[in-house]
């Protein structure tokens, strides 16, 4: 098992002997040993092979719907059939013994499928399925996935007509309230961030880490490779997500 760095294992238990909250951000690489692609970094990461600009914004689906539709279709497709690896299961275990907040921009559901419960998933679900128009939740069956197909047809809404969207956040889209507010309020209240398995590129997610600084927290970033918040955080751990959290948590 991967040693836990000496002052990270100080910080956890300086945090938990002092009564006080940990708050967990995690991004695509926490489940990158589930076998899912991250959006950055390697050669095979979804924006090294697709644009973003005609795949996740609300102008890319007014233009070609099915295009958008199918390509979420295959992602929610590679989530169905993953698995939360050994870091997800870690989170998911100490919730007893240590106040903890899950704050994730992961719009998979392996947090949950290992046992956590997420307090903001601050990019949406890809599962929350609504409709573009009138913003009704979509409460059907999901339609059948085609394998290698492209471009899938959308589903309609019930109540208006309109095409049924992934519930995520596209680039130029608020993030949603509720969630965005319980993120401040965890960053502004722990006294230890753990930041995983994110490039720290995409605001305003990326602005947490600061934000639980600002407020007197030991910021812990674990990520193989450094990132845009490596030089503003307090300990940096270059192990992945499934190496570092087990010994950590567990
Ligand atoms: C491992 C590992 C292992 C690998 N273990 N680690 C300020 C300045 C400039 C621009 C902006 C700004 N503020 C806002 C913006 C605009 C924009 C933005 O930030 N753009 C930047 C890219 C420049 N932000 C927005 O548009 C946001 N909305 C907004 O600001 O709204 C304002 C508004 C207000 C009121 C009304 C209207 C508007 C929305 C952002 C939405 C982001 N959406 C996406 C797609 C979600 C849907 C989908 O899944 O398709 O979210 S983009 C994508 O990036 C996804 C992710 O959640 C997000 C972050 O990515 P993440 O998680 O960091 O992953 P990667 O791939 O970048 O990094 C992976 C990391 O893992 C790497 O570091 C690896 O080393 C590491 N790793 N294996 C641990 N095993
Ligand atoms: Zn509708």
């Amino acid at each position: 098992m991967t040693p836990v760095p000496p002052a990270i294992a100080e910080a956890l238990h300086r945090t938990i002997a002092g009564g006080g909250h940990v708050c967990v951000v995690t991004g695509a690489g926490m489940s990158a040993e589930s076998g899912i692609p991250t959006f950055r970094g390697t050669h095979d990461s979804l924006w090294s092979r697709f644009d973003p600009m005609r795949l996740a914004t609300a102008g890319a689906w007014r233009d070609d719907p099915a295009l958008v539709w199918g390509w979420y279709r295959w992602r929610m497709q590679l989530v169905c059939n993953a698995r939360p690896n050994a870091g997800h299961a870690a989170l998911a275990g100490p919730a007893q013994r240590v106040p903890l907040s899950l704050v994730t921009q992961n719009v998979d559901d392996l947090h949950e499928r290992a046992g956590s419960t997420v307090d903001a998933h601050v990019h949406g679900s890809l599962s929350a399925l609504r409709c573009f128009a009138c913003g009704r939740a979509h409460d059907g069956a999901l339609d059948a996935y085609v394998p290698d197909r492209q471009r899938i047809e959308p589903m309609r809404c019930t109540a208006c007509g309109d095409r049924i969207r992934p519930g995520v956040v596209w680039f130029g889209e608020a993030l949603p309230d509720d969630a965005w507010a319980t993120a401040v309020d965890a960053a502004t209240r722990c006294a230890l961030m753990l930041v995983v398995g994110t490039s720290g590129l995409v605001y305003p997610a990326a602005g947490l880490p600061a934000l639980a600084r600002r407020h007197g927290a030991t910021v812990v970033e674990i990520n193989p490779e450094p990132t845009a918040l490596s030089a503003e955080v307090d300990h940096v751990w270059r192990a992945t997500a499934a190496q570092a959290l087990p010994p950590l948590l567990g």
